[in-house]
């Protein structure tokens, strides 16, 4: 896995194409890649740098809350997603609340995380066993900042990890994960991680072993101002990956912090970058 990665960063770096974006930092991108691992070898947590593992587990917990106030995350010292919020720590109607809490024409709403997990445990073999965060009417405007669409009633920003499909083969849980856009430096090692995490969680309360976790991106593509930074990280040669320990829990939405235990992670020191918003 860490290979693949590796491998990709220096893709980007050699032939990637220089283009603006958004934010405003410049990139240089390629388009639709992926990347695949066997969770069956260990967690894929980078060990050519460091990641703060809290922050990862713990924004996954937040998603999983249906939370889109940077609040609990601030309980937990994670200060991942500030950039983004307004002065009242809101975030508009990103993940957690399309995950949990999706409102349909019908004026229904939707949660997509248990609906998934009933749909594994009633009907493997469905090839339905889809999250999505790609709520239209939501979508912010480029034009405005992510503090103004939220107070339009939008999301601070467009999902990246847009779609995840669950599939069910010879008693194991795969997931592929479908990215629209992707920071390979800062953003992609959590989002890895982040799919790997949730894999193991349904997983567990599928009573299915973790299968394969694939990572699906469109746009790829590594900010200007971390090309120092990725020119050291691919002179580091790469470890053995971490295992994880996962509590068992009545349910998905029960878990906390402690009940992940992350064994083994002995990775080189962590590199500094700043993240464009
Ligand atoms: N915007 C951009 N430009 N890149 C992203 O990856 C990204 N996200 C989320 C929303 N907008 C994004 C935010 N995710 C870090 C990591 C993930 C983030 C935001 C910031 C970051 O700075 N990581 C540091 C350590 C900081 C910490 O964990 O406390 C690092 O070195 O990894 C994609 O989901």
């Amino acid at each position: 896995m860490e290979r693949q990665y590796l491998n990709l960063l220096k893709e980007i770096l050699e032939t990637g194409a220089d283009k603006g974006d958004r934010t405003g930092t410049g990139t240089r991108a390629v388009f639709g890649r992926m990347m695949r691992h066997d969770l069956k070898n260990g967690l894929p947590l980078l060990t050519t740098k460091r990641l703060h593992i809290r922050s990862i587990i713990c924004e996954l917990l937040w998603f999983l809350q249906g939370g889109t106030n940077v609040r609990y995350l601030h309980e937990n010292k994670v200060t991942i997603w500030d950039e983004w919020a307004t002065e009242t720590g809101d975030l508009g109607p990103i993940y957690g609340a399309q995950w949990r809490s999706w409102e349909g024409s019908d004026g229904k709403r939707y949660d997509q995380v248990a609906a998934v997990i009933d749909s594994i445990r009633e009907n493997p073999d469905s090839r339905r066993h889809i999250i999505s965060a790609w709520n239209v009417a939501l979508l912010p405007s480029e034009k405005k900042s992510p503090q103004d669409n939220v107070k339009d009633g939008k999301m601070a920003l467009a999902p990246c990890h847009v779609m995840y499909q669950f599939q069910v083969a010879a008693g194991r849980l795969s997931c592929m994960m479908t990215q629209r856009s992707g920071d390979i430096f800062l953003g992609i090692p959590y989002n890895t991680a982040s799919t790997a995490l949730l894999t193991h969680m349904i997983a567990r309360q599928c009573g299915l072993e973790p299968g394969e976790v694939i990572h699906s991106i469109g746009d790829l593509h590594l900010y200007k101002n971390h090309f120092d930074q990725a020119r050291l990280q691919l002179s580091r040669e790469p470890r053995a990956l971490p295992g994880l320990k996962l509590k068992n829990k009545p349910s998905i939405f029960d878990y906390t912090l402690d009940d992940f235990e992350i064994t083994g992670y002995d990775p080189h020191p962590a590199i500094a970058a700043p993240i464009a918003v």
